[in-house]
């Protein structure tokens, strides 16, 4: 690879940003794609059942936008959020587990891939509906102005959620009530095999939040810098003056829609993805720090290797965590307004 040029947002986050915070981010990535490459492996195996949808390719934007949060701030996603749940601080172990369908998992072994949760950490889903939490985020952006705290929300969804009428709702009503909320479109292009561009009357799709009056920006998804710069603005906007932005970063997906899925399919060539995979994030990311005298490659293999044996001591936690027992299967699964949850004797 060629040297990069450095480009000014890059300078700024490099200058602005502790070395150790940008090592770590770099270790976050390899950790990302670690993990999602353990994923496939497994599933591969059969000991992740159901659907599973990786994140390779798109690593930057979790890890960028999550850079610039609190600990006490909120996230919440679709059911591409293995990474956005490792980042946010749910235990790599615990993750496995539950993918596994494990006791341990953080769900409990109930929620599968598609539906991480730690409360405690502030990682609220994880959520299989396609936008049906976007009314969530905008939910608790509402507690966090009604109880005049000052955390915000992260919502990431996929391009195709900006059809779905619960997007249009939720940025209604967070434009009109000005709540701290920062809704984040991955656009990798394709909603399972359907093109935006088969899908969608814009193709911009920032320009969505012009309907609405809010702040907005489109942003390169696969540069990490690009993404902590743009949402650590919009961040700020959120908690000091309690205002919504939408930001569409372009990113792109290198493995399939879910793992039953093959990588190219009918939609997209092998040579598109071949393409895509020289802006690899990771890759893009290591230079920059290299050119800027704050990363090795001696530390780069350093950070892989540690990535490496974290995730093999997720499986072996998940290998050893038992299976939830039948008599739990209703429990944590239905709210329970009227006393517990009980099944009908017929
Ligand atoms: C309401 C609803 N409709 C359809 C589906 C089936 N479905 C699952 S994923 C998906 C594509 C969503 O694409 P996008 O929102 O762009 O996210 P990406 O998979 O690219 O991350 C669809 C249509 C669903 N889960 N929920």
């Amino acid at each position: 690879m060629t040297t990069p040029a450095i480009p000014d947002h890059v300078s700024r986050q490099l200058a602005a940003t502790p070395r150790a915070q940008l090592v770590d981010m770099l270790y976050q990535m390899l950790l990302g794609r670690r993990y999602e490459e353990k994923c496939a492996e497994m599933y591969a195996l059969q000991k992740i059942g159901g659907f599973c949808h990786l994140y390779i390719g798109q690593e930057a934007v979790a890890i960028g936008a999550l850079s610039t949060l609190r600990p006490d701030d909120l996230v919440i996603t679709a059911y591409r959020e293995h990474v956005h749940a490792l980042i946010k601080g749910c235990d790599p172990g615990r993750v496995m587990a539950e993918l596994f369908g494990r006791r341990d998992g953080v769900s409990r072994g109930k929620g599968g891939s598609m539906h991480l949760f730690d409360k405690d950490k502030g990682m609220l889903g994880g959520h299989g509906i396609v936008g049906g939490h976007i009314p969530l985020a905008t939910g608790t952006a509402f507690a966090a102005k009604y109880q005049q705290k000052d955390y915000v929300t992260l919502c990431f969804f996929g391009e195709a959620a900006v059809n779905i009428g619960t997007f249009h709702e939720s940025l209604n009503m967070a434009a009109l009530w000005k709540l701290p909320v920062i809704y984040i479109v991955e656009n990798n292009r394709f909603g399972m095999g359907t093109a935006i561009e088969r899908s969608s009357a814009i193709y911009d799709v920032a320009q969505r939040a012009c309907a609405y009056d809010m702040a907005n920006e489109t942003v390169d998804g696969m540069d990490v810098l690009a993404i902590r710069d743009v949402i650590g603005r919009a961040v700020d906007l959120a908690r000091r003056e309690s205002l919504p932005t939408l930001i569409e970063a372009r990113c792109y997906r290198f493995m399939g829609h879910s793992m039953s899925d093959p990588v190219h399919g009918h939609y997209r060539t092998k040579e598109e993805v071949e393409g895509q995979k020289q802006q690899d994030p990771i890759k893009q990311y290591f230079e920059y720090l290299k050119t800027a005298g704050l990363a090795t490659q001696a530390l780069l293999e350093e950070l892989d290797r540690k990535a490496r044996a974290v995730t093999e001591q997720a499986v072996q936690f998940a290998e050893a965590s038992p299976e939830p027992s039948a008599d739990e299967l209703y429990q944590d699964v239905y709210a329970e307004p009227y006393g517990p949850y009980t099944r009908s004797e017929q």
